[in-house]
Order: structure tokens, then sequence, then C-alpha cells
């Protein structure tokens, strides 16, 4: 259901005013301790921000896509490890539930991921099956009416702070692909499941990431999303079709903010007698990083405009991340260069900023998977 203009307007409002006043002037604060201040985290409880793509019937805001793209550009200014904390909670941990979840499983789990007490983790990688999702090895050997997990995931996400994980596993044990994958709801205490130790990362510090152990953890078969076995790979890939599309927003959102930044130091910073932002090869630096952020934008709201109006959108959101998360590289690239030796140096922030940004060429999917399902798409539907 979409909201009324002026209440995302408002939203909105109050998100702007939220990143600017608060997120953008801690981000040192949360780099430096690698967590999320205790204060802040209420803050993002209250506004909302867990709930945004949970269906209003479980206490969610019920934002359709378009809306919550316009709510990710926002969000996406600030350092990503902001988005993060609440992000698998709006997408990877629970669209599986949202997707294909029984009635049951809704009514138990997304009121809580909706007001942030249950955080929600997805784990699909492993240490053997990363971009090759499908020939994942964790195993759910059935026993009675429950299934036993054994398995390591890799590189999860919110893993040290979740309440409840979404876990691929394989449930026929004959398979070797992505037919016989079931996706699980383990929650956190269950005997048998263990987190890792947060790793230590490049950037993105406050987004922890862990391994998830699985050592015959026994999870009741009521627990498989929707009920049915070797369903969980679609299901897995019908939520990274979505989380794609809003990770693209938060690309392009902290685009926009690194060339604001970088305008004001060029028109501040002068060099042969003027501001740096007067010489020409400077300006197309700045005009190459405003277009490009101008085709992301139009191409996720035409993206997100599809996926609402029910059309399947696995190739545009594909499109929409491959060159989202590029273009922010290249943005934060040429932020750098824009800065000279300041930008090498963390204490102007841009140092910060582009490390961060490597990681969205990476995770829900390389630049290298997003082109493989364009093409393989294109190239099935040309005649
Ligand atoms: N929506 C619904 N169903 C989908 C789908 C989608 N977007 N994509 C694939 N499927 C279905 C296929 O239709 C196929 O079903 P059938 O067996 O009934 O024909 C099944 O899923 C397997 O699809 P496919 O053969 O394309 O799977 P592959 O093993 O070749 O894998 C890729 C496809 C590479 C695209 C997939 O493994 C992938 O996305 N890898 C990247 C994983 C990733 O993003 N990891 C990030 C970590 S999670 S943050």
């Amino acid at each position: 259901m979409a909201l009324e203009k002026d209440v995302l307007d408002q939203l909105c409002g109050t998100l702007e005013r939220f990143v600017h006043e608060r997120l953008i002037p801690n981000e040192r604060v949360v780099a430096e301790n690698d967590r999320i201040p205790d204060d802040i985290l209420a803050e993002i409880r209250e506004l909302g921000l867990f709930a945004l793509s949970i269906p209003e019937d479980y206490d969610g805001l019920g934002l359709n896509m378009q809306e919550e793209i316009e709510v990710a550009f926002i969000i996406g200014e600030a350092a990503p490890a902001f988005r993060s904390i609440f992000g698998t909670n709006v997408g990877i941990g629970s669209q599986a539930i949202v997707l294909d979840g029984t009635a049951e499983q809704k009514k138990k789990y997304l009121p809580k991921l909706a007001s942030g007490e249950l955080i929600g983790s997805f784990c699909l990688t492993e240490p053997e099956a990363g971009s090759d999702a499908g020939s994942l090895r964790t195993s759910a050997r059935r026993d009675g009416d429950h299934f036993i997990l054994n398995g390591t995931k890799r590189f999860i996400t919110n893993a040290p702070y979740a309440g409840l994980f979404t876990v691929m596993a394989r449930t026929d044990a004959e398979s070797k692909d992505a037919r016989g994958v079931s996706a699980f709801l383990v929650e956190a205490g269950t005997p048998g499941l263990r987190v890792g130790k947060p790793e230590k990362k490049m950037g993105q510090q406050g987004a922890p990431v862990a391994d998830v152990i699985f050592e015959d953890c026994r999870v009741p078969a009521t627990n498989i999303i929707g009920g049915r076995e070797n369903m969980g790979f679609k299901t897995a890939m019908k939520v990274l079709d979505k989380g794609r599309l809003h990770i693209s927003a938060v690309c392009t959102g902290l685009a926009k903010r690194i060339l604001r930044d970088t305008v004001r130091y060029a028109k501040e910073r002068n060099q042969f007698g003027g501001a740096i932002a007067d010489f020409q090869l400077i300006q197309a630096m700045i005009a190459d990083s405003q277009t490009e952020i101008y085709a992301a934008e139009c191409m996720i709201r035409d993206a997100a405009k599809a996926r609402d109006a029910g059309e399947d959108t696995k190739r545009k959101a594909s499109c929409a991340k491959l060159f989202a998360s590029e273009m922010v590289g290249r943005v934060a690239d040429r932020a750098v260069q824009i800065y000279g030796g300041a930008g090498y140096i963390a204490d102007y922030g841009i140092e910060q900023l582009y490390r961060d940004a490597r990681l969205f060429r990476i995770y829900e999917g390389t630049s290298q998977i997003q082109q493989l399902i364009i093409a393989k798409d294109v190239i099935a539907n040309t005649a």
C-alpha cells in the first residue's frame, strides 16, 4: 500500500534531519568503537526504521518499493554502518518471511522484526559457496518432526546481534545444486547454533560480520519457510532481487553525500590563486559524478516502479545494483582525487567513505554475478 504523499514527505524530512544532525556527526565515533551507540539505536527504533518494509498487518510501515528507495536514498547519505543495523530487518533478514512465509511464521516473527526487538540475519554464504550459492553444503537431515542442521555460514551481517537467522540448508542430500535447498528460521539460543568472532574489516566498522556455525542444531520442521522443502534457493533469490534494489539506492545516497562534501571542499580549497572548483579538470570530475548519480536515480526509480506494478524485476534489479555499486566506487575515487593528499588522511572523512563504499560491489551479489544474471536474462528473452 502506498503512503499519502504528505506522509512520505514528512517521513523523508524527519529522516533527512536525523541523518544530518545525528548520524553524520557520529560517524567517527561509530568507526572508532566499531559499534552503534545505544542512544542512536534507540532513535533508529523510534523512527520506525526497522519496520520500513514489513506489512502494516504485522506492525510495519508497509512501504512499497518506490517509497522504500526514497528512504534508502536519504539514509544512504550517512556512513553505511548505520543502515546496516536495521538493513537486515528491512531486507534480507525479513523478506523471506514476508514473501514466502506461512501465516503463523509471519504472525510470530514480523512484529518483532518491525519493532527491532528481534534482529534478523540471512545465512546463505559459506566458506566454499559464495557466488555459487546453489552449491551450499550446510545439511539439514530430517529426524521425525525436526531437522538437524550441520555446517558453517560465512560473512553473515549482524550475526552477533541477531535473534533470528534465515538459514539456507540442503534438505535433499542427493542434490548438488540449487534444487535441494530449503530455507529455515532458526532462533538465536537454539542449542547447536554458535556465532563466531566478529571479523576485522576494511570498512563499515559498526556493522558486524561473523561466521554462524551449526553443530547438530535441531530445528522444528514447521520452521521451514513456507512449509515446503526444497524451495529455499528460490526464496533466497527473490529476497535478493528486492535487496539489490534497496542497496542500489543506498549506494546512490552515499554517492550524493560524497559529491556534496567534495564540491564544498573544492570551493574552499585554493590553489594557483583560486578555488580548485574553478578549474575545468576538477569540474569534469564533478560533472561525471553528478551525471552518473542522476543515471542511477532514474534507473532505480524506474525499477522500483516496475516492481510495484507487479513486473518481474530480476534483470532491472541486477542492472541497478551493478551500475549503482560501481558508480559509487567511481564517485568515491574521484572524491579522493579532488581532495588530493587530504583525501588519503582519515581526519577529512572521505577516506572512510571510500573504504566503506568498496563492499557494495561485493555483497548481495558481486558485479560479476549481476552481469551473469543480466546477460542470461537478455539472451533468454532475445528472439
Ligand atoms: N527469483 C525466483 N527464482 C529464481 C531466481 C529469482 N530471482 N533466480 C533463480 N531462480 C530459480 C531458477 O528459476 C531455478 O529454478 P528451476 O530449478 O525451477 O528452474 C533455480 O532458482 C536455480 O536457478 P539457477 O539455475 O539460475 O541457479 P544457479 O545455481 O545458476 O545460480 C546465481 C544463480 C549465480 C545467480 C545465484 O547463485 C546468485 O545470485 N549468486 C550470488 C549469491 C549472492 O548474491 N550472495 C550474496 C550473499 S547474500 S548477502
